[in-house]
């Protein structure tokens, strides 16, 4: 689809300059000499052996044999997409960032969403947490804001970082397994590193395994600081709110689909923005005034804490909009380079030290991945204003500086560029007053880490703390060396006894008070840190954390299965497509094969699946077309079974079905038959607001809470 919101977009594409379409072309090498045989290299006969002088064919092997740059050490696999953000209300009282200023502005931006653990070739499905990684192309220069979709970490200080990260890798002997938390080396970690418990019960949440990129929150994580033109400055918390709720797959969704489309969130969000369902979030932000840093019961400084909304609550101000997909997935998506530290006037970091050691690492791993200090230089990461400075040279340089000067101070140049003062929009640090010891320690402050595990697992629907408490007992249950797993039993009764008499019977050990709470903390610690585990949170329970309270009423973008054989009633067929469709979802039609099916009026309705090359995984909900002869032909014998399965799946997976006309023996077929109460997400066609009930149902994403009855048959 013609993306029609794209003047912002237009100015950005050509500012970056360089693309080509290759239409009405000759192909040329690339010194731009036309080519006029692309088949064959250069041979002493047609017969005898390659000429070294074949230099096309050389230039060809030499650039494939160096396609590759080294993937991402985390985030390697990820998608992203081109937009905008526009301010609804300006934050000027707390920022003197300009796209934060004025109304009704709209800054471009590129966005990146990218699971943590995994390769650049592994499946979209793993359980883990989302990067949410936002390029604002301000007229200030880059703003990046390099979030996830979870609002806290794993680990409060960068010495960790890598530390974590080995043990999530494959492990180093064997290399396995790929993209997966569930091994012992993780878990050993874990079971090790209390702080990492409250990130635990979100990462062990529906949270990580999303129904698309589209439905999932975005957090700065960190607390930054806010700048205003007076230099008063205020703690601020980024969200980004998906306009059409947070939305997750049930695991054993989440399996299948890694096998039947491991591509599934990238084709989603792809897709979407293709046919014009451009994804959307509300910005938003928590302010809190300098002097109220230390009014919490935990540190701001900790990135293992979020601010309960209930505290202070998310101002949405903006919204970001994705709106066309990039031309070039490597020139784009792969060579895109986010930074922490690219800031704008008016937003600084804060003292967190899990932020101070990231404002080290992303220039550093750029060099090893794209190989140049110029990578700044590439289209994607070029900024919409001019570059100008004393920097010179270096590999693949592309800016060229006229002049004899590359210094500064200097007169033959005029003495430009010269510095911008604070009034011309120059960077100044925020002024803070910094005295203390030169310490390796952590803060006191720090210490409780089990109190926001609680109000997170507190503020969880059945549904979803069964979710949680299953996601721990499958993880463990991978994990092959017992004392993990009662370490990591004994690190979940410090949250909650039920979870972990749950867990720890589950996974075959004992629940046993641990001897060290806080495993990590150094043996001279503070005693008083040790009682952690006592505390209750301020906040007991939070709505923004549970996923049932944001669900929206609509169907926008939703993929709706339309399951029918040849003597499909049309009527029937095209009233229902056109009231979804109208209101936003997509229809995709799943007959025994790809070939066209013949309806009952003799016209012809294209498949785009055949029932066994797809699973009910790939839908959202499902209808069984209404049309006796229909249903006859998917009941035949050799389909019977595969029918079956595909409906008895999007039942255990709680999805709205809904039974054509004519259609009972199919219904009959399945276990859905066998339900014992009233299920509103099973529609037939009964009464005459069958079809209303039916977008009702897919509305409400599933029904979760019907989940264990559900379970019970399929
Ligand atoms: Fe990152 N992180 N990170 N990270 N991170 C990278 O930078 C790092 C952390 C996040 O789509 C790397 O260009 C350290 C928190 C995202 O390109 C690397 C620490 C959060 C992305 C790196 C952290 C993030 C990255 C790898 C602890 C959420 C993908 C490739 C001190 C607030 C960006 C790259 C993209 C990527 C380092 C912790 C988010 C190695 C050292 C916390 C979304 O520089």
């Amino acid at each position: 689809m013609e993306n029609k919101d794209t003047k912002t977009n237009e100015k950005l594409n050509q500012l970056q300059g360089h693309t080509t379409d290759n239409q009405d072309t000759k192909l040329t090498t690339n010194q731009g000499l036309k080519v006029n045989n692309n088949q064959d290299s250069l041979k002493t006969d047609e017969r005898g052996a390659t000429l070294l002088e074949d230099f096309i064919l050389r230039e060809k092997i030499t650039h494939f044999d160096h396609e590759r740059i080294p993937e991402r050490i985390v985030h390697a696999r990820g998608s992203g997409a081109h937009g905008v953000f526009k301010l609804n209300k300006s934050l000027k009282k707390y920022t003197k960032a300009k796209f934060l200023n004025d109304v009704d502005k709209e800054t471009p931006v590129f966005v990146r969403f990218s699971t943590v653990a995994g390769s650049a070739g592994s499946t979209d499905l793993a359980r883990d947490v989302r990067g949410f990684a936002v390029k604002f192309y301000t007229e200030e220069g880059n703003y990046d804001l390099v979030g996830n979709n979870i609002p806290v970490f794993f680990i409060q200080d960068a010495m960790k970082f890598p530390d974590l990260v080995h043990a999530v890798k494959p492990e180093p002997d064997n290399a396995i397994p790929q993209a997966a938390s569930a091994h012992d080396t993780f878990w050993d970690f874990i079971s090790l590193m209390p702080e990492s418990m409250h990130m635990i019960m979100w990462a062990m949440s529906d949270r990580a395994i999303p129904r698309s990129y589209r439905m999932m929150e975005g957090f700065g994580v960190h607390s930054f600081k806010f700048i205003n033109s007076e230099g008063a400055v205020h703690f601020v918390k980024f969200h980004f709110k998906p306009k059409l709720g947070v939305h997750s797959v049930a695991w054993s969704e989440a399996q299948k689909i890694s096998g039947t489309d491991p591509d599934f969130h990238r084709r989603d969000l792809w897709e979407s923005i293709e046919n014009g369902a451009f994804p959307e979030w509300d910005f938003g932000v928590q302010v809190i005034p300098e002097e109220n840093e230390h009014d919490f019961d935990f540190d701001l400084l900790d990135p293992t804490k979020l601010v309960p909304e209930e505290l202070v609550p998310v101002q949405i101000v903006g919204t970001l909009t994705l709106n066309r997909n990039p031309d070039n997935f490597f020139a784009e998506t792969e060579q895109v380079a986010f930074h922490p530290g690219h800031l704008v006037p008016g937003i600084d970091f804060s003292n967190d030290p899990l932020l101070q050691g990231r404002l080290f690492s992303y220039t550093d791993t750029q060099l090893s991945r794209l190989g140049s200090p110029n990578f700044h230089e590439i289209p994607i990461n070029r900024s919409i204003n001019t570059v100008h400075n004393n920097q010179r040279d270096g590999h693949m340089r592309q800016q060229i500086v006229k002049g004899k000067v590359s210094y500064e101070p200097n007169s033959i140049g005029g003495g430009c560029p010269f510095q911008a003062m604070m009034k011309d929009g120059g960077f100044t640090t925020n002024n803070e007053r910094v005295d203390g010891h030169k310490i390796r320690a952590r803060s006191d402050s720090f210490v409780d880490h089990y109190s926001q595990a609680k109000m997170f697992l507190n503020s969880q629907s059945a549904p979803e703390k069964t979710h949680l408490q299953n996601a721990l007992v499958f993880e463990l249950s991978k994990v092959t060396i017992l004392e993990i797993r009662e370490r990591v039993v004994g690190q979940l009764a410090f949250i909650d006894a039920e979870l972990a008499a749950n867990v720890a019977e589950k996974v075959g050990v004992k629940v046993k008070k641990l001897d060290m709470p806080n495993g990590s903390i150094p043996a001279d610690a503070d005693p008083a840190s040790l009682q952690s585990q006592e505390r209750e949170p301020e906040t007991k329970s939070s709505e923004a954390l549970s996923m049932k309270n944001t669900v929206k009423n609509t169907i926008e973008s939703r993929v709706i299965g339309f399951m029918m054989g040849d003597g499909v009633n049309t009527q029937a067929v095209k009233s229902l497509k056109s009231k979804l469709e109208s209101e936003g979802a997509i229809v995709q039609i799943i007959a025994p094969t790809v070939a066209p099916v013949k309806a009952d009026d003799g016209s012809k309705f294209e498949p785009k699946h055949s029932i066994s090359s797809v699973a009910s995984v790939s839908f959202d909900a499902l209808y069984i077309c209404s049309g006796e002869k229909s249903a006859k032909e998917l009941m035949h014998p050799e389909r019977k079974p595969i029918v079956t399965e595909f409906i008895n799946e999007a039942y255990k997976h709680c999805k709205a079905i809904y039974f054509g006309k004519d259609t009972d023996e199919i219904y009959k077929a399945t276990v859905v038959s066998a339900k014992k109460h009233e299920d509103p997400a099973i529609i037939s066609t009964s009464g005459n607001d069958s079809d209303e009930k039916f977008i009702s149902a897919i509305a409400k994403h599933r029904v979760w809470d019907l989940e264990k009855e559900r379970n019970s048959m399929a």
